[in-house]
């Protein structure tokens, strides 16, 4: 018999050399680690006497494959070790069905049937496979390892609820209201539940942690002064915001010390909207261009107490998002920015959003369209877990009326009913 030796970085590539030369019948006698690589050594005339095995036996000793299998495997050591878990009243019929529905495995109860967890004829690559075969098995074993991972965090959770019961309801309701599993941890960690606590308590306690938690800025923008930029993507609630501050501002200072300003020059209509407000209000309006950069602008604007910036409303992979970002960053004068965040997206796309305009340098957020919300969960959560302080909710389209002032209170008021309400239905 001729032998032929592959060798390769890893044992992919080596593999890949095999298949490239030999073909997917190539008969693959050992597969060893080397230095520096992988080493495979196949027939070229393979006549039976030797005990080889294929492309596929091959790849489940790779080492990508071995590592699954290893991860795979203690993990489903820990899911058996989790069959004295106190499941709350689940029975073990119950919870084998579970256990077999993610990924037909036996859960180890001694109920007289045989163990019929079987990892490799579960989701080994077929004989002879083919590369794409092989790469199917490994995703099949990386679901299968996320599937074990979910089960086990749940079994956890299980365990936990049955010795603190309290905090697992707290736990389930933050949860639902979309927190992220992070921050309650964290939270949780912070508010230490008793085991002996009641429900109202445990709720009460980390009602109060979260109230401390909420930053909110104390002053109004209109009694501070500055400028002010509010940023975000398209149709959050930019210009309608600016537009009731600013009408708040007038009806307190009167219109004189006021100046808006846009740096919307993509849309002819962005600045023709922020115009209309001004000529009603009596109040400066000026638009940012080629022929007028910010940095002109507001230092012509110098004499008014406090200049509000209404921005180009960008998506977060919109290309001109970093030129906007850094057309704020290239003036002397100090603008504070405030992220406009709609309290009707999802906590993803709030993330996404945070992410895209970090980088601005943000001093908080205003949180809009409360009034259509379904609940403050999700925003809350990012803004927690951001430090994020907010400045403003609004909560309708109303002029000048439907803003106010964020507090701790009035945000947690509204989080408390959305929880009632939610659990109500
Ligand atoms: N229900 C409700 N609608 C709001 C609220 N704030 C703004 N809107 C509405 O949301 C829509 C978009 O508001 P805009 O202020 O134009 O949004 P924008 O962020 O300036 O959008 P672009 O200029 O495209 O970036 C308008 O129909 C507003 O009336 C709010 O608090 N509640
Ligand atoms: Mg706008």
């Amino acid at each position: 018999m001729r032998v032929k030796r592959f060798f390769g970085a890893d044992s992919r590539q080596a593999m890949r050399q095999v298949r490239d030369e030999l073909g997917d019948d190539a008969v693959i006698l050992s597969n060893k680690k080397v230095d520096n690589g992988v080493e495979i050594v196949c027939a070229l005339d393979y006549d039976g006497d030797a005990s080889p095995r294929n492309l596929a036996d091959a790849l489940k000793n790779a080492d990508q494959g071995e590592a699954l299998q290893r991860e795979l495997d203690e993990a489903r050591q820990r899911i058996l070790s989790g069959a004295s878990f106190d499941t709350g009243g689940e029975n073990a019929f119950q919870r084998k069905a579970r256990v077999r529905q993610l990924g037909a495995l036996s859960d180890g109860y001694n109920d007289g049937m045989a163990d019929n967890f079987s990892s490799y004829e579960d989701f080994s690559p077929p004989a002879r496979a083919s590369s794409s075969g092989s790469d199917q098995a490994i995703q099949a074993m990386q679901s299968e390892i996320q599937s074990l991972r979910d089960l086990l965090k749940e079994q956890m959770r299980e365990q936990d609820s049955y010795r603190n019961p309290a905090e697992a309801l707290v736990r389930n309701r933050l949860l639902m209201a979309g927190f992220s599993d992070s921050y309650i941890k964290r939270l949780l960690k912070l508010v230490k539940i008793n085991p002996d606590s009641d429900n109202k308590t445990a709720w009460q306690q980390v009602l109060d942690r979260l109230k401390g938690e909420v930053q909110t800025l104390d002053e109004e923008f209109i009694d501070k002064g500055g400028v002010v930029a509010l940023l975000g993507p398209t149709g959050v609630g930019k210009t309608t915001t600016i537009s009731k501050l600013a009408a708040r501002y007038v009806l307190k200072h009167g219109a004189d010390g006021l100046a808006l300003v846009t740096t919307d020059c993509y849309r002819i209509a962005a600045y023709e909207q922020l115009r209309t407000v001004g000529r009603i209000l009596g109040v400066t309006v000026r638009v940012v261009d080629e022929n007028n950069s910010l940095d002109m602008t507001l230092k012509s604007l110098r004499g008014k107490s406090l200049v509000l910036i209404d921005t180009a409303g960008l998506n977060v992979r919109d290309p001109n998002l970093q030129t906007q970002v850094n057309l704020l960053a290239s003036t002397q004068a100090r603008i504070r920015r405030f992220l406009v965040l709609p309290t009707t997206s999802q906590a993803r796309v709030l993330l996404d959003t945070y992410e895209a305009y970090r980088e601005a340098g943000l001093n908080g957020c205003i949180l809009t369209k409360l009034d259509e919300a379904m609940h403050l969960g999700e925003v809350l959560g990012l803004v927690l877990e951001k430090r994020l302080p907010v400045s403003y909710l609004t909560n309708g389209q109303k002029i000048p009326d439907d803003v106010q002032l964020a507090s701790p209170t009035s945000i947690l008021a509204r989080f408390v009913r959305d929880v009632e309400r939610s659990e109500e239905t």
